[in-house]
């Protein structure tokens, strides 16, 4: 079993219930365990003229590999209607690997730890609701640094 950490977003159709929704489908998750879910958090798009966002981060133990986990993820984006029609469209569900166990990756589908996890609030805040203080990730940056660096502006915790 690798613990992973994904995150989760959503501005379209009901933000919370959506967040909800995939959090029960990744419970289901064959060789998974659902084993930690932050608190949600409001914000406003980074991408100007959106709706807010509402963003979570859950704490997954798996035997699925990572492109695995990449695949169950999609699916379940899909099944909840999820439209790729523009990168950073509006979207009713984006979940993304943000760290698997202490694994780096660096395919062209995926790339762990999550490229712009270090400078979102909206992902470091939540997920230092599941880890010890003194969590560093598998590139061995601390999470205490990346939150000094990353204030707590423009979160509403729900
Ligand atoms: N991919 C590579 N690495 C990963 C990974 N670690 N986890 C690839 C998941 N996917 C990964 O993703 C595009 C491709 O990235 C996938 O096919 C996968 O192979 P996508 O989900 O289709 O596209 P996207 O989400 O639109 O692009 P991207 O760059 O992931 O966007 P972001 O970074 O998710 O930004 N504002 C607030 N407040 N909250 C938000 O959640 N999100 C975005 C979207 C913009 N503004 C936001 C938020
Ligand atoms: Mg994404």
């Amino acid at each position: 079993m690798v613990r992973v950490y994904i995150g989760l977003g959503s501005n379209l159709a009901d933000p919370q219930q959506q967040l909800r929704s995939a959090l029960e489908a990744l419970g289901r998750l064959p060789g998974c365990t659902l084993v930690g879910v932050s608190a949600f958090y409001a914000s406003d798009s980074l991408s100007p003229g959106q709706p807010r966002y509402t963003n979570a981060v859950a704490a997954l133990d798996t035997t699925l590999a990572p492109l695995e986990l990449l695949d169950a993820l999609q699916a379940i984006e899909a099944d909840q209607g999820r439209e790729r029609k523009a990168r950073w469209g509006p979207r009713t569900l984006d979940l993304d690997i943000l760290l698997y166990g202490d694994q780096v990756i660096e395919e062209p589908r995926l790339v762990v730890p999550h490229y712009h996890l270090h400078a979102r609030p909206f992902v470091l805040y939540p997920l230092a609701e599941l880890v010890p203080a003194d969590f560093r990730l598998a590139d061995q940056r601390a999470l205490s640094d990346l939150l000094a660096d990353c204030p707590f502006v423009g979160l509403e915790r729900l």
